[in-house]
């Protein structure tokens, strides 16, 4: 209900906005203010991409395209799987979003969910600039928006109230939090762990409650939300997902705008996205002394030790490039491997 009222009035309040040296038919189809769909707000690096998009498209239109964002997936009543859907259908204008929530939609985007398939971030940017970001962003065009550039929320470390996790073993029975795709079931199953699919609004209530032991997520996000202060003190940086944002347009949206204006918001989603993904990555390791300093231990595996993970999600991995494209997935493998 306060989500309806909320898109409502939204909807009120975009009057016509005339944009400087545009013809009246190109302005009259501007609106006085476009929605944003994000899940974390600044100062998490996904709230820091979303931020500089707004100022920079503010700034280089003079103020002619203004962008609202709306955090926590308040536009889809915190269900940040229905993101997508409901950008698609034009209940909101733009997101910048993760892979992992629009993947319920779009079986490919899951691609980056295979467990261990990225090694570092050298390989995660060969994927999303090379030819695998290229057909992906074919795809989302193909399903109804306009794909503008790219962000990160990082790897995922999986942490827990219980003990360190070393070995498949040691997650063994443990209730852990995943998100919206079924692959996240899938691989903690195969782990022997108990998943449970919960919204991130109902994650740190679970978490505070101990209805659930754990949970994976970045490590800057971890500290940001602070998830230390309801017992989860065990983390393994084990890396085994990353998990990047688009920023996308509508496409009916898109089409609206001037070819110089489509330029000047694809150019600042590009900027900003750079922006995020420096504040991502250079927040890890500051994230993990600031964490350890608080009393949450983190486990670093050996090489064999990360083995052990692997060789019990290979499963999951095959099955799951047969639900992705084993096209893509191949594309993927040889990007990753090229050095
Ligand atoms: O829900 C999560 O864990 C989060 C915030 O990382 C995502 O939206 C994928």
């Amino acid at each position: 209900m306060y989500t309806l009222c909320k898109i409502a009035a939204v909807a009120v309040t975009a009057a016509i906005a005339v944009p400087a040296g545009s013809t009246l038919a190109e302005a009259a189809q501007y609106k006085a203010e476009y929605t944003v769909s994000t899940v974390l707000p600044a100062p998490f690096p996904w709230g820091i991409a979303a931020d500089k998009w707004v100022a920079l498209v503010k700034e280089r239109t003079n103020g002619r395209i203004n962008l609202k964002i709306y955090s926590n997936s308040q536009l889809v009543s915190g269900d940040q799987t229905k993101e997508f859907s409901a950008m698609r259908q034009g209940i909101i204008d733009m997101a910048v979003g993760s892979t992992i929530n629009w993947s319920p939609q779009i079986k490919e985007l899951n691609l980056f969910s295979l467990p261990f398939l990225l090694p570092d971030h050298a390989a995660m940017d060969r994927l999303t600039g090379g030819p695998v970001g290229e057909k992906l962003f074919n795809v989302l065009r193909k399903k109804g928006v306009e794909p503008l550039g790219w962000a990160e929320n990082g790897f995922r470390q999986v942490t827990n109230s219980k003990h360190p996790i070393r070995t498949p073993d040691d997650l063994s029975g443990l209730k852990i939090r995943v998100v919206g795709s079924p692959l996240y079931n899938d691989i903690f199953t195969a782990l022997g762990a108990n998943p449970t699919q919960m919204s991130w609004a109902d994650a740190k209530p679970a978490l505070t409650t101990k209805a659930v032991d754990g949970q994976e997520n970045p490590i800057t996000v971890f500290k940001i939300a602070k998830i230390q202060t309801v017992g989860q003190t065990y983390m393994t940086r084990w890396n085994y997902v990353n998990d990047p944002l688009i920023f996308a347009v509508n496409n009916r949206v898109w089409k609206s705008f001037t070819p110089a204006d489509q330029k000047i918001l694809r150019e600042a989603a590009v900027e900003a996205g750079k922006a995020g993904i420096a504040a991502s990555r250079e927040g890890d390791d500051l994230a993990a002394k600031e964490i350890q300093e608080q009393g949450v231990t983190i486990t670093t595996l050996t090489a064999a030790e990360r083995a052990a993970f692997v060789a019990k999600t290979r499963g999951v991995y095959a099955e799951w490039a047969k639900k992705i494209g084993p096209d893509l997935v191949k594309m993927a493998e040889k990007s990753v491997s090229q050095k």
